[in-house]
């Protein structure tokens, strides 16, 4: 099944003002010298919208059609004029399903990644599985999806929910040629990670009870090396269940994130490093900046 799920206003505005400007017959800019950088200079607006520059596909995946995880749904820029698009595979949480972190997939790829929301072998698969679960079904994104085409499968990022975000961690810990790890209010009977050198942003939640920031994130983020590239993010008197729903501060950091390491895009900096104030939404911030 394929279906047009968003046509960005932002994009149809712009085109319209390069009609009638000298600027419609320039060829595709490709920003400095880095190939990857995809979407246009992001402004802080850009990285807090709902959606960003890109249109967005997506198809599922049914469970019966795959090994080693149980399906999901992929979400994908449709332009192809700008080249390949890094991916980033999204892990629920116990007992949930990809529809809990569905919000995350048009949202992440409408900025230029394709994004596959995963449902997992059972609801309740541990952190270590799920772990293989995000890199088989990067594998499958990258090697035998109808998408993989439009994937760079050098550029590869994973993001998950509590067991799922413990699982970005198993899965950096077993794939260090991965660019990214997103682990939000991540849960995990392991609570050191000194084996992790991929960049990663841990995301905690200040009133989560059932992975408490003092026993989970925290200390997630703690243990990983200091000459690892990272980043601790407090939403303020959020819940455990916070990454379950349309959060724009979830949303503008882990695209950051992404932007900046799955992308090598630099102009994503500016939101990363100094790191971001206390605030209304953020409770705590710890980082390693510069990067
Ligand atoms: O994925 C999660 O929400 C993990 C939190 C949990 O309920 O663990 C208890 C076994
Ligand atoms: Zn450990």
């Amino acid at each position: 099944m394929k279906h047009l799920i968003h046509r960005a206003g932002a994009a149809l505005v712009s085109g319209l003002l390069l009609i009638g400007t000298a600027a419609v017959s320039q060829p595709v800019a490709y920003a400095d010298d880095n190939p990857y950088e995809r979407g246009p200079d992001p402004t802080v607006a850009s990285i807090e919208a709902r959606r960003g520059s890109f249109t967005v596909a997506d198809e599922s995946v049914s469970r019966l059609e795959v090994t080693g995880f149980g399906g999901g749904t992929i979400y994908y820029p449709t332009s192809t004029a700008e080249g390949t698009f890094g991916a980033v595979a999204v892990a629920p949480g116990f007992t949930a399903t990809e529809s809990s972190m569905a919000w995350l997939g048009p949202r992440l790829a409408s900025q230029g990644f394709v994004v596959f929301t995963i449902d997992t072998l059972t609801t309740s698969d541990q952190p270590a599985s799920r772990g293989d679960q995000l890199l088989r079904a990067l594998d499958y994104l990258t090697t035998r999806s109808d998408v993989s085409d439009r994937i760079d499968a050098g550029r590869l990022a994973v993001v998950g929910h509590s067991m799922g975000g413990g699982g970005t961690l198993e899965a950096a810990k077993d794939d260090p040629s991965l660019k990214a790890a997103i682990p939000l209010t991540p849960w995990n009977t392991d609570k050191t990670w000194p084996e992790v050198s991929t960049p990663t942003l841990v995301v905690g939640a200040q009133n989560d009870t059932i992975a408490s920031v003092t026993t989970h994130a925290e200390p997630f983020y703690q243990s990983l090396p200091g000459s690892t590239d990272k980043a601790y993010l407090e939403l303020r008197g959020a819940s455990h269940f916070a990454p379950n729903s349309d959060n724009t501060t979830i949303a503008k950091y882990s695209i950051s994130w992404l932007k900046r390491f799955v992308d090598d895009d630099l102009r994503y900096d500016q939101f990363l490093c100094p790191a971001p104030s206390t605030s209304t939404t953020i409770s705590e911030y710890r980082s390693t900046c510069p990067y």
